[in-house]
């Protein structure tokens, strides 16, 4: 059977909500320096602006087959939830806040 969405988006357990628990699957050891922080970064920040948007989590999680789907709006209320200065979008600093959080 064909994968309709033709993308890796396998996980079997799709009823699972995506939280930021799961962001700790990118990292091998506990404690991510900077400089693995920054590469996270750069692997969310698909367009290179420097801001993660709602679109760029969703893809994200999708192709690390963390959620099947992730729900645009799920995304949103995820940045929200980090998003210190109310732009919409997590910017470096606010992406270090959220690993802090899921790596604690
Ligand atoms: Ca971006
Ligand atoms: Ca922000």
């Amino acid at each position: 059977m064909n994968n309709s969405l033709g993308m890796v988006c396998a996980l079997e357990d799709n009823n699972k909500s995506f939280d930021v628990e799961d962001f700790s699957v990118l990292f091998d050891d506990e404690e991510p320096s900077m400089e693995e922080i920054k590469e996270t970064f750069g692997v969310f920040d698909v367009n290179n602006d420097k801001f993660i948007d709602a679109f760029e989590l969703q893809r994200v999680i999708c192709n690390l087959g963390l959620k099947e789907e992730s729900d645009l709006e799920e995304c949103k209320r995820m940045i929200k939830t980090f998003d210190c200065n109310g732009d919409g979008l997590i910017d470096f600093q606010e992406f270090v806040k959220l690993m802090e959080k899921c790596l604690c």
